[in-house]
C-alpha cells in the first residue's frame, strides 16, 4: 500500500449551497480532511505499513492485529481517512428525498418507515456529545441496517458495521454557517444526501 492521499471531492465546493457553504467544505476537504490523510500515513510508517498492505478499512475491521501503541492513532486517522471519503460519496447537489429499492424496504422494516428512520437519525446524530458520526450501517452478521453513533473519528468498521450513510457532526463541518445549531445542520443535511450511492453501497454489501 502506498501513501494515502486526499480524494479528490466528486462535485465543487459550493454545490452543496445552500445547505453546505462553500467555505465550510473547501476547509472541511482541504485542511481537515488532509490532515487525517497525513496524520494516517505518519501513523502507518511507525507501525511499518508494509506489515499491513490492506486497504485501510481491512484494517480498520481487524484492529487486534495493530500493534497496541498505534492502535489509537490508526483509529483516529484512518477512521478520519475513510469517514470523510464515505461522507463526500454519501452527498450530492439536487440530493435528498427518500432511497427506493431493497434498501426502502429494509429501512421500512427495521425502521418502520422512512420519515421513523429519518427521525431517529437525526435525533441520534444531534444528541452526539461532542464530537462524532451519525451513522446508516450494515450489520452482516444479522443481515439487517441499524442506526449507530460513533465518537470523535472511530469508524464503523472497527466494529463490524459497513457505514452506508454516515453525517460528521464535528463542529468544523458547520460552524460557519450554524454556529451551535447543529440540529439545523442535520435537518438541512438531508437535501443533499445521494440516496442512489447509498443504495449501490447496501446493494453491494448485502447480496
Ligand atoms: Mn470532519
Amino acid at each position: 500500500m502506498g501513501k494515502y492521499e486526499l480524494p479528490p471531492l466528486p462535485y465543487s465546493y459550493d454545490a452543496l449551497e445552500p445547505y453546505i457553504d462553500e467555505a465550510t467544505m473547501k476547509i472541511h476537504h482541504t485542511k481537515h480532511h488532509q490532515a487525517y490523510t497525513d496524520g494516517l500515513n505518519d501513523a502507518l510508517v511507525k507501525i511499518n505499513a508494509l506489515s499491513h498492505k490492506n486497504y485501510i478499512v481491512g484494517i480498520l475491521s481487524d484492529m487486534a492485529t495493530v500493534p497496541e501503541n498505534a492502535r489509537d492513532a490508526i483509529n483516529f486517522y484512518g477512521g478520519g481517512y475513510e469517514n470523510h471519503r464515505t461522507f463526500w460519496d454519501s452527498m450530492k447537489p439536487n440530493g435528498g428525498g427518500k432511497p427506493g429499492g431493497r434498501l426502502a424496504d429494509e429501512i421500512g422494516v427495521y425502521f418502520g418507515s422512512f420519515d421513523e428512520f429519518k427521525k431517529k437519525f437525526s435525533e441520534g446524530t444531534v444528541s452526539i456529545q461532542g464530537s462524532g458520526w451519525g451513522w446508516l450501517v450494515y450489520n452482516q452478521t444479522y443481515a439487517k441496517v441499524e442506526f449507530m453513533t460513533t465518537q470523535n473519528q472511530t469508524s464503523p468498521w472497527t466494529q463490524r458495521r459497513v457505514p452506508l450513510l454516515g453525517l460528521d457532526v464535528w463542529e468544523h463541518a458547520y460552524y460557519l454557517k450554524y454556529q451551535n445549531k447543529r440540529a439545523s445542520y442535520v435537518e438541512s443535511w438531508w437535501n443533499v444526501v445521494n440516496w442512489s450511492e447509498v443504495e449501490e453501497r447496501f446493494l453491494r454489501v448485502s447480496s
